[in-house]
C-alpha cells in the first residue's frame, strides 16, 4: 500500500499544494462570548475550516445562502466544512441573529 499512498500525497494533495503556496492548510474559528473569532477569515480554495463552540450556550454556523449548516453545536462541539469554490461566504448563528461573520475563499 505504500507506493499508492506516496503517489497520492505527492501528486495532487490539496493541503500540500496550499502549504507550498505559502497559504494555510486549515482554518479555525472559535465561537466564544456569543461571537465568531475571527469574524473574518481568508483561506484558499480546498481548505477546510473547523468551528469549535467554546461557549456554554448552543450555537450554529449557518451560511446565509445555505451552503453549509453545522446544526446545533453544544459546548465543545466542532463542525468542519471544506470550501471548494472561491467566493465570500457570509454566515451567522441560527439561534443568535447578532452573531455574524464571513469566510473569504480565494482561488
Ligand atoms: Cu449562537
Amino acid at each position: 500500500m505504500l507506493p499508492a499512498l506516496a503517489g497520492c500525497i505527492g501528486d495532487d494533495d490539496v493541503s500540500t499544494t496550499k502549504i507550498d503556496d505559502g497559504g494555510i492548510s486549515a482554518g479555525a474559528v472559535d465561537i466564544s462570548g456569543f461571537a465568531f473569532d475571527p469574524d473574518g477569515l481568508t483561506i484558499s480554495v480546498g481548505v477546510a475550516v473547523t468551528w469549535t463552540n467554546s461557549d456554554s450556550a448552543t450555537h450554529t454556523a449557518t451560511a446565509d445562502d445555505g451552503e453549509f449548516d453545522s446544526g446545533d453545536m453544544g459546548n465543545g462541539d466542532t463542525f468542519a466544512y471544506t470550501f471548494n469554490t472561491a467566493g465570500t461566504y457570509a454566515y451567522h448563528c441560527g439561534i443568535h441573529s447578532s452573531m455574524t461573520a464571513a469566510i473569504t475563499v480565494e482561488a
